[in-house]
């Protein structure tokens, strides 16, 4: 059994609100939402956060915002637009230690972020 909350989410272990999912990423609705949309995308594959990265996740990279993409159009945030996020560490506030791509839509948002 995995010690990882999205690990078990993915899994099926724990119930997430699924609204895609692939061999390679699952993307399910923020338990605590910040916007009308707050949607997590998060590979299948654990890696803690962008301080892992190297070469080998360059394309499962762009897979994840071209997926955060197609979500949005289908969340209807094409014309007024989204925010993508990605904390890593405790300075950005990252909470769960499996990388996540935020995908925050339907309201303004302010700059900078907090
Ligand atoms: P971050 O602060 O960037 O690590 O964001 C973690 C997000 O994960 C935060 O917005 C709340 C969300 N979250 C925490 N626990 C759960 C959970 O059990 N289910 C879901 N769907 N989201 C969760």
């Amino acid at each position: 059994m995995s010690e990882c909350l999205f690990c078990r989410i993915i899994s099926g272990e724990i119930a997430g609100n699924v609204v895609y999912r692939d061999e390679q990423l699952t993307a399910f609705r923020d338990i605590n939402p910040q916007a009308p949309t707050h949607v997590l995308i998060v590979p299948n594959e654990h890696l803690t956060s962008t301080a892992e990265m190297g070469q080998q996740q360059v394309p499962l990279m762009g897979r994840i915002v071209q997926v955060a993409a197609e979500l949005a159009r289908q969340e209807g945030l094409q014309a007024g637009g989204y925010r993508l996020v990605v904390n890593t560490g405790p300075d950005a506030g990252q909470s769960v230690g499996h990388f996540h791509l935020h995908l925050l839509g339907g309201r303004r948002m302010g700059w900078p972020p907090g």
